[in-house]
């Protein structure tokens, strides 16, 4: 297997563009895709603070890497879960990227918040996924506007994306495909605006650059993430793209050019207010984390 542009010994093929890519070559078609999902979907410009929330996995980091080398102002943040070894291990691999890269994190302990997780999921009879999920947007919201950063970007893949394009159409939840567009833009100083520079790549695509790269990231899944249905979404996904190469591809990103249609039939959300316990934008009284926090405390 040989190389589309110069002939070398290709490190990749890939189907679904039906071409292959030497190491050199690779880089610079990964740069691209990122380059291309930003323009297209205006999602960054260079003034712009980035807060790019990284996990320890591959994709967050690779986007820090990409986004630093491209040379957008970006700072990182981690958000210790509290999960034991899990999440030990995770902090390191940051840090070790955060090495190379000579960048201090930013790192939010939900401990040192007085959150637990599970405690929280426990007591609300709520998978841990979804009180995972409100913790960690309301880091980002916060962090984000406590260091003046204008964008949270996220490391979404083209995997994750379809698999969760395909859940909300078998649903026909209406109000999240309304939001699944690579950028969200702010809604106030306190909520800003939300990207996915890596949607035009596969999970796949992103693993090999990592590899390539030599970027250390954690290998185990969150050990909550068992059983969940995106898994099953992707696999279905994968069977596809298999027999039709590209499917994935024509799947999330045509849905794009059909996005609109969907817009005005998202979910009344009521007027906007401030959480009387943290500031932060709430359609509440108090915000859903402060809520939750509430009902942790003795
Ligand atoms: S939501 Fe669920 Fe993830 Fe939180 S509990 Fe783990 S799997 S980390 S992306
Ligand atoms: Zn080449
Ligand atoms: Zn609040």
């Amino acid at each position: 297997m040989r190389c589309r542009m110069c002939k070398e010994r290709a490190v990749i093929s890939m189907r679904r563009h039906n071409t292959a890519f030497c190491r050199l070559h690779y880089r610079e078609f990964f740069f691209r895709q990122v380059s291309r999902a930003i323009q297209e979907f205006g999602m960054l410009n260079p003034q712009e603070g980035v807060l790019v929330c990284v996990s320890g996995g591959k994709d967050s980091l690779v986007l820090w890497k990409v986004l630093h080398e491209l040379g957008y102002k970006t700072r990182a943040m981690y958000i210790d879960l509290g999960f034991g070894e899990y999440s030990l291990l995770s902090k390191q691999k940051v840090f070790n990227t955060a090495k190379k890269l000579s960048q201090e994190p930013i790192v939010v302990s939900l401990k040192d918040m007085g959150f637990d997780i599970l405690a929280s999921a426990k007591a609300k009879h709520r998978p841990a996924c979804s009180v995972c999920g409100t913790a960690k947007r309301y880091c980002f919201n916060r962090t984000a506007f406590e260091e003046g950063l204008q964008v949270v970007a996220t490391g979404h893949n083209l995997d994750d994306e379809a698999s969760r394009l395909l859940g909300n159409v078998l649903r026909w939840q209406t109000h999240y495909l309304a939001k699944q567009s690579p950028v969200l833009p702010s809604e106030s100083e306190h909520t800003p605006k939300k990207v996915k520079p890596l949607v035009k790549l596969t999970e796949r695509e992103v693993a090999v650059f990592a590899f390539l790269e030599g970027i250390d990231y954690i290998l185990e899944e969150c050990p909550y993430a068992k059983g969940a249905t995106s898994i099953t979404y992707k696999l279905l996904l994968a069977q596809l793209e298999e027999k039709m190469p590209g499917t994935k591809h024509a799947f999330y990103l045509g849905f794009q050019e059909h996005l609109s249609k969907f817009s005005l039939a998202e979910a009344p959300k009521g007027e906007l207010k401030t959480c009387k316990v943290c500031g932060q934008d709430s359609f509440e009284e108090t915000c859903g984390f402060c809520r939750l926090l509430g009902q942790l405390s003795p």
